[in-house]
């Protein structure tokens, strides 16, 4: 899935719009993904998920900066994002459906905090951008 110049255009502006936020707004996807989708929880045996927990934020904040540095590297998500390739495929081995969970949670995150940037356009290019972060990330399970 390519990313038009449109696309690009509206995902810099939006991230652009979350600035110092990017970490709070990460760990609030976090959030939203480990109550409507319980599963994923098992990811993380090893975190207090309660709410506020700064194993969260934390994880939040690591997240976020990931996509900052894809938000950057939009023409190269591939090289941007290799390690984080090799880590999701080789040692955690997330199963990808999850991406799409931890995906929806961003956008509905992002829509509840910028709603009057949140046009139709803007979710569309995001859901764009998140799912091809997504599939770079789980490219090297086999
Ligand atoms: Ni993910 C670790 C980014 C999706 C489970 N993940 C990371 C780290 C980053 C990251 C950054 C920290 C790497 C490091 O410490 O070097 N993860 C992302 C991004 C996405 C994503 C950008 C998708 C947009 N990860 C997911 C999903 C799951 C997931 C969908 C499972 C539901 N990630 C993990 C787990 C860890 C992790 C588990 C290790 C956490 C820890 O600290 O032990």
């Amino acid at each position: 899935m390519v990313l038009s110049a449109t696309d690009k255009a509206n995902v810099k502006a939006a991230w652009g719009k979350v600035g110092g936020q990017a970490g709070a707004h990460g760990a609030e996807a976090l959030e939203r993904m480990f109550l409507g989708f319980p599963t994923t929880k098992t990811y993380f045996p090893h975190f207090n998920l309660s709410h506020g927990s700064d194993q969260v934020k934390a994880h939040g904040q690591k997240v976020a900066d990931a996509l900052t540095k894809a938000v950057g590297h939009l023409d190269d998500l591939p090289g941007a994002l290799s390690a984080l390739s090799d880590l999701h495929a080789h040692k955690l081995r997330v199963d990808p459906i999850n991406f799409k969970l931890l995906s929806h949670c961003l956008l509905v995150t992002l829509a509840a905090h910028h709603p009057d940037d949140f046009n139709p356009s803007v979710h569309a290019s995001l859901d764009k951008f998140l799912a091809n972060v997504s599939t770079v990330l789980t490219s090297k399970y086999r």
